[in-house]
């Protein structure tokens, strides 16, 4: 089982850019994380999530060198590719990714805090709306929507999504949580540069899948 906490996020350079070999390596680790939460319809979201690392890992490796930071491989595919730029290559894996990320972001986020349904302390729904709704929501036709209706409802038990971010081991809530805070600092200052150099290269799109 492959675990999130234990692959944490690099710090950044002051300037923010993203070295795109640690990037890929780090997020790499996500989609297998998919596979302890125990229902098929996480199968969908994995192989989204991994389309997406695969798509811009093929770009980098055409040209390390070239490629060294994220934002040298968006600036190139706007040259390479004016027209359809920025739905095209790795601009648009990147695109998406980071609207995952951000989901992941806002769930652990709203765990940490310890927002909770009072009436059912044990489920993470509100936690995962609350996620959906700042990350996905508005980039999703009704369709989309329903498979996400899905997988909100077989999300895993708090407990249970507790003990697959540790190993698989019980620990307690706090100490879990605990990781979550320390995961949360550099992942939230990575996945924070990526939207930003978005919107500096007004790289962002809004249309509806
Ligand atoms: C993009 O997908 C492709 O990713 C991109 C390119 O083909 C582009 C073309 O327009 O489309 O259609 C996909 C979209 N991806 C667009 C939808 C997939 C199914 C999403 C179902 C929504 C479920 C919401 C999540 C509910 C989870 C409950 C979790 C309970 C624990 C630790 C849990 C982490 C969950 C993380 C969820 C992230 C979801 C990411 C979905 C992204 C999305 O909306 S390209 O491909 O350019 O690489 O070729």
């Amino acid at each position: 089982m492959s675990l999130l906490l234990d692959n944490q996020f690099k710090e950044l350079p002051p300037d923010k850019a993203i070295d795109t070999k640690l990037f890929l390596e780090t997020v790499s680790h996500i989609p297998s994380f998919f596979d302890c939460l125990g229902s098929n319809v996480f199968s969908v979201i994995k192989s989204d999530i991994n389309g997406n690392i695969v798509k811009i890992k093929a770009v980098y490796l055409k040209d390390p060198a070239k490629y060294v930071t994220l934002q040298d491989i968006v600036e190139a595919e706007r040259e390479a590719h004016p027209a359809e730029w920025p739905k095209v290559g790795a601009t648009l894996a990147l695109m998406w990714l980071k609207r995952g990320l951000r989901f992941i972001q806002i769930l652990l986020q709203s765990l940490a805090d310890g927002e909770r349904d009072e009436e059912n302390p044990n489920l993470i729904r509100v936690n995962v709306t609350k996620a959906y709704e700042q990350a996905l929501k508005k980039y999703h036709g009704w369709l989309v929507q329903k498979i996400f209706i899905v997988a909100l409802h077989a999300a895993p038990y708090k407990s249970n999504f507790l003990k697959a971010l540790s190993k698989g081991e019980e620990v307690k809530e706090e100490d879990c949580l605990a990781n979550v805070r320390q995961f949360l600092v550099t992942y939230t200052v990575t996945v924070d540069a990526v939207y930003d150099m978005y919107s500096n290269l007004n790289a962002e799109l809004d249309y509806t899948v």
